[in-house]
């Protein structure tokens, strides 16, 4: 295929980003002629992981499915982007000690709470603030922000296309893409 399967694990909180810079990241990839698949919200937690919810326990569940299908993957030689809150340190490296040195790297979309709950897409902060929604990311529930990623995309006021290309640049200087 001309590439290094890998995996490009995004994480961060709700709000931060993450899909819609792995989904314009991906297209980046892509129009190289890259063989890429997406993994986030929409595609695994109404099917394979239908069965979770949010609980600790439930989290780290859905983490460890995702880690063996981006195992899968990789082994069929795909670049493998994720965007999962997956906000505990213990299941990111999870997936980083199945994997081959190298192949897994953790990207960390480093949007503060407040910018993430200033933009409150889908109002969840709201019902998470208001009691509605409980064991909420940053509110009630943890975040263990990354000890040692391989990227660290810190927050800039920008447009969502200029997110991506940051994020480009930073993989594509260290060899990552
Ligand atoms: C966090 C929640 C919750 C709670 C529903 N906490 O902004 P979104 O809507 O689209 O992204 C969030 C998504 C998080 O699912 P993940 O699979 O990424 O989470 S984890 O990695 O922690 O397993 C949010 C929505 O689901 N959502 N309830 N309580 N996010």
């Amino acid at each position: 295929l001309g590439q290094t399967p890998r995996v490009l694990w995004l994480t961060g909180l709700s709000g931060s980003g993450k899909s819609t810079t792995a989904n314009l990241l991906e297209k980046k990839l892509q129009a190289q002629g890259k063989h890429t698949y997406l993994l986030d919200g929409d595609n695994v937690r109404h099917g394979l992981c239908g069965d979770l919810g949010f609980s600790d326990a439930d989290r780290v569940e859905n983490i460890r499915r995702i880690s063996e299908v981006a195992k899968l993957f990789v082994d069929s030689g795909i670049i493998v982007l994720t965007a999962f809150i997956s906000p505990f340190q213990a299941d990111r490296n999870f997936c980083r000690n199945l994997l081959e040195d190298g192949e897994f790297i953790e990207v960390f979309i480093d949007t503060p709470l407040e910018v993430c709950e200033q933009r409150d897409p889908k109002g969840l902060y709201k019902k998470a603030r208001s009691g509605e929604i409980k064991h909420f990311t940053g509110i009630d529930s943890a975040y263990e922000a990354p000890e040692n990623p391989e990227v660290h995309l810190q927050y800039q006021e920008e447009s969502a296309e200029q997110t991506a290309e940051r994020l480009y640049n930073l993989l594509s200087e260290k060899g990552l893409v």
